[in-house]
C-alpha cells in the first residue's frame, strides 16, 4: 500500500507581543498581522515541500515546553524569540539541548536599536540569524532551513 509520503515538519515559533504585530508600531514592525506571517510561512513551505507548524506564546515556560516538545518530531526550528531573545536561558538551554538547526528571526534590525535588544542568548544555539528583513525574513529563514536539511548531518 503506498499512502502519501510525510512532509519533514519545521516548527515556526513565536514568543511574546507579537500577536499584536501589525496592531501597533507598524513604523518598526510594518502593517503585516501575526496571520499575515502564517500565511506566508505556509505558503512557502509549501513551495519548499515543507509542513510548518506555526505558534506564539506570550509565555517563556510554554515556549521552552514547545522546544522539547519538537525534539524527534521536527527536522528544525525557526523562531521569533521576540522579548526572551535577550533573557531567556532557559529558552537557551532548550535550544541547545533540542539538537535541531535552530534558525532566529527578527522583523526590525535589533543591532541599530536600543543596546538591550543587541545581546541574544538565542544566537548561542542558532546556527544563523536573520534580522531587519521585515516578515520576510521568516521566508528566507525556511529556505535556509530547507537547504540545511538536504545537506544532511
Ligand atoms: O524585531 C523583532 O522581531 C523582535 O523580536 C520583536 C520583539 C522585540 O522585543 C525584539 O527586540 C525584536 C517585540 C515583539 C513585539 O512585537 C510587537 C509588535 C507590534 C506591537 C507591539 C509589539
Amino acid at each position: 500500500m503506498t499512502g502519501k509520503p510525510t512532509l519533514p515538519l519545521v516548527a515556526v515559533l513565536n514568543g511574546p507581543n507579537l500577536n499584536m504585530l501589525g496592531l501597533r508600531q507598524p513604523e518598526i514592525y510594518g502593517s503585516a498581522t501575526l496571520d499575515d506571517v502564517e500565511a506566508l510561512c505556509a505558503e512557502t513551505a509549501e513551495q519548499l515541500g515543507l509542513a510548518i507548524d506555526f505558534r506564539q506564546t506570550n509565555g517563556e515556560g510554554e515556549l521552552v515546553s514547545w522546544v522539547q516538545e519538537f525534539r524527534g518530531r521536527a527536522v528544525g526550528i525557526v523562531i521569533n524569540p521576540a522579548g526572551y531573545t535577550t533573557t531567556s536561558i532557559a529558552l537557551l538551554d532548550a535550544l541547545l539541548a533540542v539538537q535541531l538547526p535552530v534558525i532566529e528571526v527578527h522583523i526590525s534590525n535589533i543591532h541599530r536599536r536600543e543596546e538591550f535588544r543587541h545581546n541574544s542568548y538565542v544566537s548561542k544555539a542558532a546556527v544563523g540569524s536573520i534580522v531587519g528583513l521585515g516578515i520576510q525574513g521568516y521566508a528566507l529563514a525556511l529556505r535556509a532551513m530547507a537547504e540545511l536539511i538536504l545537506e544532511g548531518p
